[in-house]
Protein backbone atom coordinates (compact mmCIF):
# COMPACT_ATOMS: atom_id res chain seq x y z
CA UNK A 1 0.00 0.00 0.00
CA UNK A 2 0.77 3.31 -0.55
CA UNK A 3 1.97 5.22 2.74
CA UNK A 4 1.49 8.80 1.54
CA UNK A 5 -2.47 7.45 0.77
CA UNK A 6 -2.51 9.88 -2.31
CA UNK A 7 -6.04 10.26 -3.92
CA UNK A 8 -6.44 8.02 -6.73
CA UNK A 9 -8.67 9.07 -9.38
CA UNK A 10 -11.59 7.24 -11.38
CA UNK A 11 -9.14 6.35 -14.28
CA UNK A 12 -6.10 5.75 -12.36
CA UNK A 13 -7.89 3.21 -10.57
CA UNK A 14 -9.88 1.64 -13.70
CA UNK A 15 -6.09 1.50 -15.56
CA UNK A 16 -4.67 0.09 -12.33
CA UNK A 17 -7.30 -2.58 -11.41
CA UNK A 18 -6.73 -4.17 -14.93
CA UNK A 19 -2.74 -4.03 -14.18
CA UNK A 20 -3.50 -6.07 -10.97
CA UNK A 21 -6.08 -8.14 -12.84
CA UNK A 22 -5.37 -12.20 -12.96
CA UNK A 23 -4.97 -11.49 -16.54
CA UNK A 24 -3.79 -8.57 -16.80
CA UNK A 25 -5.24 -5.75 -19.58
CA UNK A 26 -5.43 -2.00 -20.57
CA UNK A 27 -8.54 -0.33 -22.46
CA UNK A 28 -7.99 -0.37 -26.28
CA UNK A 29 -9.46 3.74 -25.29
CA UNK A 30 -5.70 4.10 -24.60
CA UNK A 31 -4.17 4.13 -27.73
CA UNK A 32 -5.84 7.11 -28.92
CA UNK A 33 -3.71 9.94 -26.68
CA UNK A 34 -2.08 12.49 -29.64
CA UNK A 35 0.73 10.32 -30.41
CA UNK A 36 -1.06 6.95 -30.67
CA UNK A 37 -3.51 8.70 -33.02
CA UNK A 38 -0.82 9.82 -35.62
CA UNK A 39 -0.02 6.63 -34.87
CA UNK A 40 -2.69 4.95 -36.18
CA UNK A 41 -2.99 6.99 -38.96
CA UNK A 42 0.48 5.87 -40.24
CA UNK A 43 -1.03 2.58 -39.57
CA UNK A 44 -3.97 2.96 -42.04
CA UNK A 45 -1.30 4.39 -45.18
CA UNK A 46 0.71 1.13 -44.31
CA UNK A 47 0.57 -1.42 -47.45
CA UNK A 48 -0.47 -4.42 -45.06
CA UNK A 49 -2.87 -2.46 -43.32
CA UNK A 50 -5.91 -2.84 -46.09
CA UNK A 51 -9.31 -2.17 -44.05
CA UNK A 52 -8.94 1.41 -44.41
CA UNK A 53 -8.39 2.20 -47.87
CA UNK A 54 -10.03 -1.21 -48.83
CA UNK A 55 -13.41 0.52 -46.93
CA UNK A 56 -12.91 4.06 -49.28
CA UNK A 57 -12.58 2.03 -52.55
CA UNK A 58 -16.12 0.64 -51.14
CA UNK A 59 -17.38 3.66 -50.41
CA UNK A 60 -16.22 5.81 -53.19
CA UNK A 61 -17.62 2.56 -55.58
CA UNK A 62 -20.90 2.32 -54.05
CA UNK A 63 -22.32 5.42 -52.88
CA UNK A 64 -24.98 5.73 -55.52
CA UNK A 65 -26.15 1.92 -54.15
CA UNK A 66 -25.51 3.23 -50.65
CA UNK A 67 -28.05 6.49 -51.35
CA UNK A 68 -31.11 4.35 -52.66
CA UNK A 69 -31.25 3.25 -48.90
CA UNK A 70 -31.30 6.69 -48.00
CA UNK A 71 -33.84 9.17 -48.14
CA UNK A 72 -32.86 12.61 -49.51
CA UNK A 73 -32.72 15.75 -47.04
CA UNK A 74 -32.16 12.82 -43.57
CA UNK A 75 -30.24 13.06 -40.91
CA UNK A 76 -26.74 11.39 -40.29
CA UNK A 77 -25.17 10.45 -36.84
CA UNK A 78 -21.73 9.67 -36.64
CA UNK A 79 -20.54 8.08 -33.84
CA UNK A 80 -16.54 8.84 -32.71
CA UNK A 81 -16.34 10.71 -36.29
CA UNK A 82 -13.00 12.26 -35.36
CA UNK A 83 -11.73 14.34 -38.37
CA UNK A 84 -14.98 13.10 -40.79
CA UNK A 85 -12.95 12.24 -43.11
CA UNK A 86 -15.07 9.17 -44.20
CA UNK A 87 -18.73 11.02 -44.60
CA UNK A 88 -17.31 12.54 -47.71
CA UNK A 89 -17.25 10.05 -49.30
CA UNK A 90 -21.35 9.74 -49.09
CA UNK A 91 -22.21 13.23 -48.73
CA UNK A 92 -22.98 13.65 -52.65
CA UNK A 93 -24.52 10.78 -53.26
CA UNK A 94 -26.56 10.67 -50.10
CA UNK A 95 -27.21 14.08 -50.28
CA UNK A 96 -28.15 14.53 -46.15
CA UNK A 97 -29.88 17.99 -44.98
CA UNK A 98 -28.12 17.72 -41.21
CA UNK A 99 -25.11 15.70 -40.21
CA UNK A 100 -24.30 15.22 -36.56
CA UNK A 101 -20.64 13.77 -36.06
CA UNK A 102 -20.34 13.16 -32.06
CA UNK A 103 -16.83 12.79 -30.83
CA UNK A 104 -15.14 13.46 -27.36
CA UNK A 105 -12.03 15.75 -28.64
CA UNK A 106 -13.69 19.43 -29.14
CA UNK A 107 -11.61 20.56 -31.48
CA UNK A 108 -11.22 18.21 -33.67
CA UNK A 109 -15.16 18.64 -34.16
CA UNK A 110 -15.02 22.16 -35.02
CA UNK A 111 -12.37 22.26 -37.28
CA UNK A 112 -13.94 19.12 -39.18
CA UNK A 113 -17.60 20.91 -39.25
CA UNK A 114 -16.33 24.18 -40.41
CA UNK A 115 -14.50 22.13 -43.77
CA UNK A 116 -17.76 20.52 -44.11
CA UNK A 117 -19.75 23.68 -44.07
CA UNK A 118 -17.73 25.47 -46.65
CA UNK A 119 -17.30 22.67 -48.81
CA UNK A 120 -21.11 21.56 -48.41
CA UNK A 121 -23.32 25.24 -48.20
CA UNK A 122 -26.46 23.21 -48.73
CA UNK A 123 -25.50 20.99 -44.94
CA UNK A 124 -26.34 21.38 -41.58
CA UNK A 125 -23.92 20.12 -39.37
CA UNK A 126 -23.94 19.64 -36.17
CA UNK A 127 -21.36 18.22 -33.58
CA UNK A 128 -21.71 17.07 -30.14
CA UNK A 129 -19.03 16.55 -28.44
CA UNK A 130 -19.19 14.05 -25.71
CA UNK A 131 -17.93 11.41 -24.29
CA UNK A 132 -18.20 7.98 -25.64
CA UNK A 133 -19.95 6.06 -22.88
CA UNK A 134 -23.13 8.98 -22.55
CA UNK A 135 -25.74 8.01 -24.89
CA UNK A 136 -26.02 10.13 -27.70
CA UNK A 137 -28.94 12.53 -27.75
CA UNK A 138 -30.74 14.59 -30.39
CA UNK A 139 -32.26 18.16 -30.49
CA UNK A 140 -36.18 17.50 -30.39
CA UNK A 141 -36.38 19.58 -34.20
CA UNK A 142 -34.76 16.43 -35.98
CA UNK A 143 -37.57 13.96 -34.24
CA UNK A 144 -39.81 13.48 -37.40
CA UNK A 145 -36.56 13.39 -39.75
CA UNK A 146 -35.50 9.63 -40.87
CA UNK A 147 -31.90 9.14 -39.52
CA UNK A 148 -28.57 7.04 -39.85
CA UNK A 149 -26.29 6.48 -38.14
CA UNK A 150 -23.22 5.58 -39.92
CA UNK A 151 -20.22 3.53 -38.50
CA UNK A 152 -17.22 2.63 -40.66
CA UNK A 153 -13.66 1.68 -39.69
CA UNK A 154 -15.02 -1.42 -38.05
CA UNK A 155 -14.42 0.36 -34.74
CA UNK A 156 -17.40 -2.29 -34.18
CA UNK A 157 -14.65 -5.16 -34.22
CA UNK A 158 -13.46 -3.64 -30.60
CA UNK A 159 -16.42 -4.66 -28.99
CA UNK A 160 -16.73 -8.04 -27.85
CA UNK A 161 -19.68 -9.39 -29.69
CA UNK A 162 -22.08 -8.80 -26.69
CA UNK A 163 -21.57 -5.55 -26.25
CA UNK A 164 -21.70 -5.07 -30.37
CA UNK A 165 -25.06 -5.81 -29.74
CA UNK A 166 -25.93 -3.77 -27.31
CA UNK A 167 -23.91 -1.01 -29.38
CA UNK A 168 -26.33 -1.72 -32.23
CA UNK A 169 -29.20 -1.76 -30.17
CA UNK A 170 -28.54 1.59 -29.07
CA UNK A 171 -28.60 3.31 -32.67
CA UNK A 172 -31.70 1.14 -33.19
CA UNK A 173 -32.92 3.42 -30.42
CA UNK A 174 -31.34 6.56 -31.28
CA UNK A 175 -32.64 6.05 -35.41
CA UNK A 176 -36.11 5.05 -34.83
CA UNK A 177 -38.62 4.00 -36.99
CA UNK A 178 -37.68 3.93 -40.85
CA UNK A 179 -33.76 4.49 -39.77
CA UNK A 180 -30.80 2.52 -40.17
CA UNK A 181 -27.24 2.04 -39.93
CA UNK A 182 -24.28 2.11 -42.90
CA UNK A 183 -22.06 -0.39 -40.88
CA UNK A 184 -18.10 -0.82 -41.98
CA UNK A 185 -17.44 -4.62 -40.71
CA UNK A 186 -13.70 -5.77 -41.47
CA UNK A 187 -14.08 -9.85 -42.36
CA UNK A 188 -12.46 -12.98 -41.30
CA UNK A 189 -9.79 -14.12 -43.87
CA UNK A 190 -6.70 -15.73 -44.05
CA UNK A 191 -4.63 -15.88 -41.53
CA UNK A 192 -1.57 -15.04 -43.39
CA UNK A 193 -3.20 -11.02 -44.44
CA UNK A 194 -4.53 -10.88 -41.27
CA UNK A 195 -1.52 -11.06 -39.23
CA UNK A 196 0.44 -8.75 -41.54
CA UNK A 197 -1.83 -6.41 -41.10
CA UNK A 198 -0.94 -6.24 -37.55
CA UNK A 199 2.59 -6.68 -37.80
CA UNK A 200 3.76 -4.62 -40.22
CA UNK A 201 7.40 -4.46 -41.18
CA UNK A 202 7.83 -0.98 -40.10
CA UNK A 203 6.87 -1.86 -36.64
CA UNK A 204 4.30 0.87 -36.76
CA UNK A 205 1.68 -1.47 -35.16
CA UNK A 206 4.19 -2.25 -32.39
CA UNK A 207 4.78 1.58 -31.71
CA UNK A 208 0.83 1.83 -31.46
CA UNK A 209 0.66 -1.04 -28.79
CA UNK A 210 3.50 0.37 -26.79
CA UNK A 211 2.30 3.90 -26.99
CA UNK A 212 -0.31 2.96 -24.46
CA UNK A 213 2.00 2.05 -21.70
CA UNK A 214 3.79 5.80 -22.40
CA UNK A 215 -0.06 7.47 -21.98
CA UNK A 216 -0.97 5.38 -19.20
CA UNK A 217 2.41 6.31 -17.78
CA UNK A 218 1.51 9.78 -18.18
CA UNK A 219 -1.81 9.57 -16.59
CA UNK A 220 -0.75 7.63 -13.40
CA UNK A 221 2.72 9.52 -12.89
CA UNK A 222 4.47 6.41 -13.49
CA UNK A 223 7.83 4.91 -15.30
CA UNK A 224 6.82 1.61 -16.74
CA UNK A 225 9.69 1.04 -18.99
CA UNK A 226 8.64 0.37 -22.90
CA UNK A 227 11.59 -1.36 -24.04
CA UNK A 228 11.08 -3.97 -21.35
CA UNK A 229 7.98 -4.62 -23.08
CA UNK A 230 7.10 -6.31 -27.07
CA UNK A 231 4.31 -6.26 -29.40
CA UNK A 232 2.17 -9.49 -30.09
CA UNK A 233 -0.87 -9.71 -32.06
CA UNK A 234 -2.45 -13.22 -33.17
CA UNK A 235 -5.28 -13.75 -35.26
CA UNK A 236 -7.97 -16.68 -33.19
CA UNK A 237 -9.45 -18.67 -35.55
CA UNK A 238 -12.18 -19.97 -33.38
CA UNK A 239 -12.85 -16.66 -31.47
CA UNK A 240 -12.44 -14.79 -35.29
CA UNK A 241 -10.51 -12.07 -33.67
CA UNK A 242 -7.04 -10.59 -33.60
CA UNK A 243 -5.93 -10.36 -29.84
CA UNK A 244 -3.14 -7.82 -29.32
CA UNK A 245 -0.93 -8.10 -26.35
CA UNK A 246 1.94 -6.40 -24.46
CA UNK A 247 4.65 -9.08 -23.78
CA UNK A 248 7.03 -8.92 -20.29
CA UNK A 249 10.61 -9.57 -22.08
CA UNK A 250 11.99 -10.27 -18.71
CA UNK A 251 10.59 -10.99 -14.46
CA UNK A 252 9.95 -7.19 -13.48
CA UNK A 253 8.38 -4.80 -10.71
CA UNK A 254 6.80 -1.82 -11.66
CA UNK A 255 6.03 1.04 -9.21
CA UNK A 256 2.86 2.39 -10.25
CA UNK A 257 0.92 4.78 -7.54
CA UNK A 258 2.84 3.21 -4.70
CA UNK A 259 1.58 -0.77 -5.47
CA UNK A 260 3.75 -2.82 -7.06
CA UNK A 261 2.74 -4.55 -10.09
CA UNK A 262 4.77 -8.08 -11.00
CA UNK A 263 5.52 -9.21 -13.62
CA UNK A 264 7.03 -12.94 -15.03
CA UNK A 265 8.91 -13.27 -18.49
CA UNK A 266 6.53 -14.15 -21.02
CA UNK A 267 3.62 -12.61 -19.05
CA UNK A 268 0.86 -10.61 -21.30
CA UNK A 269 -0.92 -7.57 -21.17
CA UNK A 270 -3.99 -7.70 -23.49
CA UNK A 271 -4.69 -4.34 -25.21
CA UNK A 272 -6.88 -5.16 -27.71
CA UNK A 273 -9.44 -7.50 -29.60
CA UNK A 274 -9.86 -6.95 -33.26
CA UNK A 275 -13.07 -9.21 -33.88
CA UNK A 276 -13.78 -9.83 -37.87
CA UNK A 277 -16.79 -11.07 -38.94
CA UNK A 278 -18.78 -13.33 -41.87
CA UNK A 279 -21.53 -12.06 -43.66
CA UNK A 280 -23.70 -14.64 -41.71
CA UNK A 281 -22.31 -13.14 -38.41
CA UNK A 282 -23.41 -9.66 -39.65
CA UNK A 283 -26.74 -10.95 -40.13
CA UNK A 284 -26.65 -12.16 -36.60
CA UNK A 285 -25.53 -9.61 -34.58
CA UNK A 286 -28.07 -6.90 -36.64
CA UNK A 287 -30.80 -9.34 -35.59
CA UNK A 288 -30.08 -9.78 -32.64
CA UNK A 289 -30.37 -5.76 -32.19
CA UNK A 290 -33.47 -5.65 -34.07
CA UNK A 291 -32.26 -4.75 -37.90
CA UNK A 292 -32.54 -6.35 -40.79
CA UNK A 293 -29.02 -7.11 -43.12
CA UNK A 294 -30.06 -5.82 -46.34
CA UNK A 295 -27.54 -5.39 -47.64
CA UNK A 296 -23.53 -5.96 -47.92
CA UNK A 297 -21.09 -3.96 -50.47
CA UNK A 298 -17.35 -5.99 -50.84
CA UNK A 299 -14.39 -5.53 -52.20
CA UNK A 300 -13.45 -7.84 -55.19
CA UNK A 301 -10.99 -9.33 -52.89
CA UNK A 302 -13.94 -9.78 -50.42
CA UNK A 303 -11.41 -8.15 -47.30
CA UNK A 304 -13.95 -5.70 -46.44
CA UNK A 305 -17.54 -4.83 -46.13
CA UNK A 306 -19.93 -1.79 -45.86
CA UNK A 307 -23.00 -2.98 -44.94
CA UNK A 308 -26.88 -1.69 -44.70
CA UNK A 309 -28.63 -2.51 -41.32
CA UNK A 310 -32.68 -1.24 -41.62
CA UNK A 311 -34.79 -1.02 -38.63
C1 LIG B 1 -9.53 1.24 -35.24
C2 LIG B 1 -10.24 -0.68 -34.05
C3 LIG B 1 -10.54 -0.58 -36.40
O1 LIG B 1 -8.90 -3.04 -35.07
O2 LIG B 1 -7.91 -2.69 -36.96
C4 LIG B 1 -5.17 -1.14 -35.88
C5 LIG B 1 -7.28 -0.58 -34.49
N1 LIG B 1 -5.26 -1.96 -33.91
N2 LIG B 1 -4.06 -1.87 -35.68
C6 LIG B 1 -8.36 -2.29 -35.89
C7 LIG B 1 -5.94 -1.21 -34.75
C8 LIG B 1 -4.12 -2.35 -34.47
C9 LIG B 1 -8.27 -0.80 -35.57
N3 LIG B 1 -9.63 -0.22 -35.30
Amino acid sequence: MNSKAQAISQEQQDILDGLTSEQKHINPKYFYDHRGSKLFEQITELEEYYPTRTELTILHEYAQDIAQYIQKDSLIIEPGAGNCTKIEYLLEALHPSVYVPQDVSEEFLQKSAARLSSRYPWLHVEPIASDFSEPIVLPDKYQNMQKHVFYPGSTIGNFEPDDAVQFLKNMHILVGENGGVILGVDLHKDNDILHAAYNDEEGITAEFNLNTLRHINQILGSEIDITNFKHIALYNPQQQRIEMYLESRAEQECSVLGYTIAFKQGELIHTEHSYKYTLDGIAQLAEKAGFRLQKSWLDDDDLFSVNYLQR
